[in-house]
């Protein structure tokens, strides 16, 4: 079964949205495999944003990430990468439409709440990254019947 990496940025636990995030990808359907309260160390913060290490933001998103704990958690189920993703909104929060994790709860790109891989190549790099094999959870939910 397809499985993501999500994770509520620094605002969002600092905000107290941990729950109400958690809540919209249960409802939706998704199972919590793995997840953990932590402070990502600024060697992994580099790690996990690698490609934009370019840009002018760069050093930003790096300070940012790394400014208070975050909440990483892996979601699987079916299409759940592009879903979750659908289900953040666009990047910028000025163009996240009403109804998404970001158009509902942030203002500025910079401080956008939520972050999810954008591939099944970067889902599966990203969860590397943060869990150790054993860190994640294989179980049924009868729930689950009734969904799939
Ligand atoms: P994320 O990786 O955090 O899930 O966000 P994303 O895929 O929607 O967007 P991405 O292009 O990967 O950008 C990563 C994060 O960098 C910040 N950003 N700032 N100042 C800017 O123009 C700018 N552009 C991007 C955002 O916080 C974005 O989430
Ligand atoms: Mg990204």
């Amino acid at each position: 079964m397809e499985k993501t990496f999500l994770m509520v940025k620094p605002d969002g636990v600092q905000r107290n949205l941990i729950g109400e995030i958690v809540s919209r990808f249960e409802k939706k359907g998704y199972q919590l495999v793995g997840a953990k309260l932590m402070q990502i160390p600024t060697e992994l913060a580099e790690q996990h944003y690698g490609e934009h290490k370019e840009r002018p933001f760069f050093g930003e998103l790096v300070d940012f990430i790394t400014s208070g704990p975050v909440f990483a958690m892996v979601w699987e189920g079916e299409n759940v990468i592009s879903t979750a993703r659908l289900m953040m909104g666009a990047t910028n929060p000025k163009e996240s439409a009403p109804g998404t994790i970001r158009g509902d709860f942030a203002v500025t790109v910079g401080k956008n709440i939520i972050h999810g891989s954008d591939s099944p190549e970067s889902a599966e790099r990203e969860i590397g990254l943060f869990f150790k094999q054993e860190e994640l959870v294989a179980y049924a939910k009868d729930a689950n019947n009734w969904i799939n």
